[in-house]
């Protein structure tokens, strides 16, 4: 039996453009440690390299965000005509699933761990049903990921990835995981004997990446109880990680030098924006505005990369916030913003049935608009056209080759910890990375304005495919 296992993607330009980076979807790797061992596996991320249509699978699993369903549903079109039958899982999956039914042989609803080995026995047997949602046990059901499948040669920068934990216990009310993912964790044991048994290195660029591995947890630090057990186990085996947690861990001095001493050398939070008035906006009280300064010198000073996530497009954007914001974060001698983008309205999401409500969704939004740079409803204090153009400046000005001279001169002496230093000269080059989804001139960035990429329209036109409008 010959599987594919497939996370596809499509560019924030909207040109077929590849983007190899650190941080990939690992749903391919987790698939595949659930399929049965004779299974012939192949897996393909498609932010790494374009997908082999021409290839002879039996089964082929499909991962996608919201943002790549259209693109996504010509692919398992393609392949279903050659008799190929194909699987959709993930979020997006989860919530449409009664249109995914259409485009794909079946949907899986459930946990991966029941229903993925259920849907290729069902296979086997010629008997796939339509959809699988079998209930898991805990977050102790996760198996081993397949790294020893991961091709370093397609993406040289890649890291091996691992969960510890699934889910978020806050509730933030733009996030896809709120009001639908309880949070649980794995046993500290198994987590770090599999980094230590199991997990394959990336030894590109002469060693460089070696023993270095990234959690994919939404927030490792859901748990800070369990968040230091992880600490202490891991301290002893002398591993570089990296990771993405919520602020109020970062407040937690004690708990962030742990954190350095057991390896950890990067870290991802998403503050969304340095006004109050959005914060309280977007539910998100765990962030202190008046403690950011304070909070990254803190995470610096111990050797550990922090970086932001910011959001334009919220309640409490105004002009002047966003006129001044790179000059604040410049005061706070901060520059390694490596994620920017416009605050998306998920349709599973508090925000999206708040944004409905108050009729601000904005008319001909398609799915493929939900990709996190694409204005889809309409700001309170901002013009449609104003908020996008505050966007597309903020990109060119945070993205800009100073900033990495700047980052490096503001963070470089911090820290004689290990590798630290190695981190931090390789971090330089992602604050070029704001500037990648805004590559294209021709692009609007408001829903409904720009047109897909000109391979999917053609083969959504050809195979009559319906685009999934969701206003
Ligand atoms: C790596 C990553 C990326 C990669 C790869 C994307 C991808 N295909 O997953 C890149 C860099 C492209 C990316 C981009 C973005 N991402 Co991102 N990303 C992640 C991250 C950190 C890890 C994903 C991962 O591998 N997780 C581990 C795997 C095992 O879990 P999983 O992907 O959640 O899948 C679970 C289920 O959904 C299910 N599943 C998924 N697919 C399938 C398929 C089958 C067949 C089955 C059975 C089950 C199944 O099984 C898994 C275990 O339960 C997550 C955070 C997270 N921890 O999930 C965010 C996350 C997925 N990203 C998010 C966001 C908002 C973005 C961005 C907008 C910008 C940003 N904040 O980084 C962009 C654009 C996304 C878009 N266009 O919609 C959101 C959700 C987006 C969404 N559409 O639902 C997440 C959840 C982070 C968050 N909490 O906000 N991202
Ligand atoms: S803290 Fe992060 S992962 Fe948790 S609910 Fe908020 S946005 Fe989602």
């Amino acid at each position: 039996m010959r599987i594919a296992v497939i996370s596809t993607y499509t560019h924030p330009t909207r040109l077929r453009i590849k983007e190899p980076s650190v941080m990939q979807s690992s749903v391919p790797e987790l698939i595949a440690g659930l399929c049965p061992p004779d299974a012939q596996l192949e897996l393909y991320n498609e932010k790494e390299m374009d997908i082999p249509l021409d290839r002879d699978w039996d089964l082929v699993f499909f991962s996608y965000l919201h943002a790549y369903y259209e693109h996504t549903k010509v692919l398992s079109t393609l392949l279903r005509q050659r008799g190929i039958k194909t699987i959709a899982g993930g979020r997006h999956a989860i919530q449409f699933a009664g249109d995914a039914e259409n485009y794909f042989d079946a949907v899986i609803t459930g946990a991966p761990e029941p229903n993925v080995p259920a849907a290729v026995a069902d296979f086997q047997r010629g008997a796939l049903k339509k959809r699988y949602d079998l209930q898991g046990g805990g977050a102790a059901d996760i198996r081993p990921f397949r790294w020893d499948l991961i091709d370093y040669k397609h993406n040289p920068i890649r890291l091996p990835g691992i969960e510890a934990s699934r889910g978020c216990p806050f509730t933030c009310s733009f996030c896809v995981l709120t009001g639908w993912e309880k949070y649980r964790y794995r046993p500290v044991a198994q987590v770090v004997d599999e980094i230590e048994t199991r997990m394959t290195w990336n030894k590109n660029w002469l060693g460089v990446f070696d023993n270095t591995f990234i959690f994919l947890d939404n927030n490792l630090g859901g748990s800070p109880k369990y968040l230091r057990e992880l600490c202490e186990a891991l301290i002893p085996k002398k591993r570089i990680w990296g990771c993405a947690l919520t602020f109020n861990i970062l407040r937690d001095e004690e708990l962030v030098r742990l954190m350095a001493k057991a390896g950890c050398r990067y870290i991802y939070t998403g503050l969304e924006s340095l006004n109050p008035e959005s914060i309280t906006s977007f539910k998100k009280g765990q962030n202190k505005i008046g403690e950011v300064d304070e909070v990254i010198r803190r995470a610096f000073n111990n050797g550990i990369l922090l970086s932001f996530g910011l959001l334009v497009g919220s309640d409490g954007d105004t002009e002047q916030y966003l006129r001044k914001l790179p000059e604040v974060l410049a005061e706070l001698r901060y520059f390694s913003i490596t994620f920017f983008g416009i605050v998306c309205p998920y349709p599973e999401t508090p925000l999206y049935a708040q944004l409905k409500q108050e009729s601000r969704l904005l008319p001909g939004t398609c799915s493929r608009d939900y990709d996190g740079y694409t204005l889809c409803h309409q700001p309170k204090q901002l013009g449609k056209q104003e908020t996008v153009e505050h966007f597309l400046r903020l990109c060119n000005e945070l993205g800009q080759v100073q900033n990495i001279f700047k980052h490096y001169a503001s963070t470089l002496g911090s820290s004689n910890l290990p590798q630290y230093r190695k981190v931090i000269l390789a971090s330089g080059p992602e604050i070029l990375s704001v500037r990648n989804p805004i590559q294209n001139k021709e692009r609007r960035y408001i829903a409904g304005l720009d047109d897909l990429e000109p391979w999917d329209r053609e083969q959504i036109s050809r195979l009559r495919l319906p685009l999934q409008m969701l206003s």
